[in-house]
């Protein structure tokens, strides 16, 4: 185990897909740097997304600059396979791994390589929900959704005539 600088870590490493930014994201991110002096982020390509079998509604590139902007992020590596970890932790010489505990447990087989820690997810915000909601009122279908109602009050009031 590496000596910690002032009782953090070196450079902590953590992945994941950022769609949609949020707060949830930003908190992880946030904790991780209280954690570590530098912070590298796996962004999933959407090659990876794909074989993970999510979807996301902005692309990698916009996904990796949106996570690069973030003021404590050091830096931001594409992830491309399930594999890459072991050979990313070497490679940057990292001595702490995160990831939410959504993830709890699931990358335990790294701590021969470095610190593995899963933090509290941020409840109530995901992806997922951001998305549904922006496909469950997009503008077209509000402007649909007005016209049936429209239509069906039309309809009400011609019955109590
Ligand atoms: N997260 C969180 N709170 C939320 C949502 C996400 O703490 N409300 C965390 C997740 O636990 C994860 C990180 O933010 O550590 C990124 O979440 P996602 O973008 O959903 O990433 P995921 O699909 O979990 O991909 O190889 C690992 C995968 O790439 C992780």
């Amino acid at each position: 185990m590496r000596d910690n600088i002032n009782g953090r870590y070196r450079r902590a490493i953590t992945y994941g897909t950022f769609d949609l930014f949020h707060y949830g994201h930003l908190q992880l991110l946030r904790r991780t740097a209280d954690l570590a002096e530098e912070v590298i982020v796996g962004v999933a390509t959407d090659e990876f997304n794909a074989l993970k079998g999510k979807r996301s509604m902005a692309n990698f590139e916009q996904r990796a600059e949106i996570t690069a902007a973030m003021r404590m992020v050091t830096s931001v590596i594409p992830e491309d396979s399930w594999e890459q970890k072991r050979l990313d932790i070497v490679k940057y010489d990292i001595d702490l791994f995160v990831m939410g505990d959504d993830w709890e447990g699931r990358f335990d087989d790294l701590s021969d390589l470095c610190a593995v820690i899963y933090l509290p997810r941020t409840t109530g915000i995901s992806s997922t929900a951001i998305r549904d909601a922006v496909h469950t009122f997009s503008p077209g279908e509000v402007v649909r959704l007005k016209d049936s109602l429209t239509a069906i009050s039309e309809v009400l009031r011609a019955f109590d005539e």
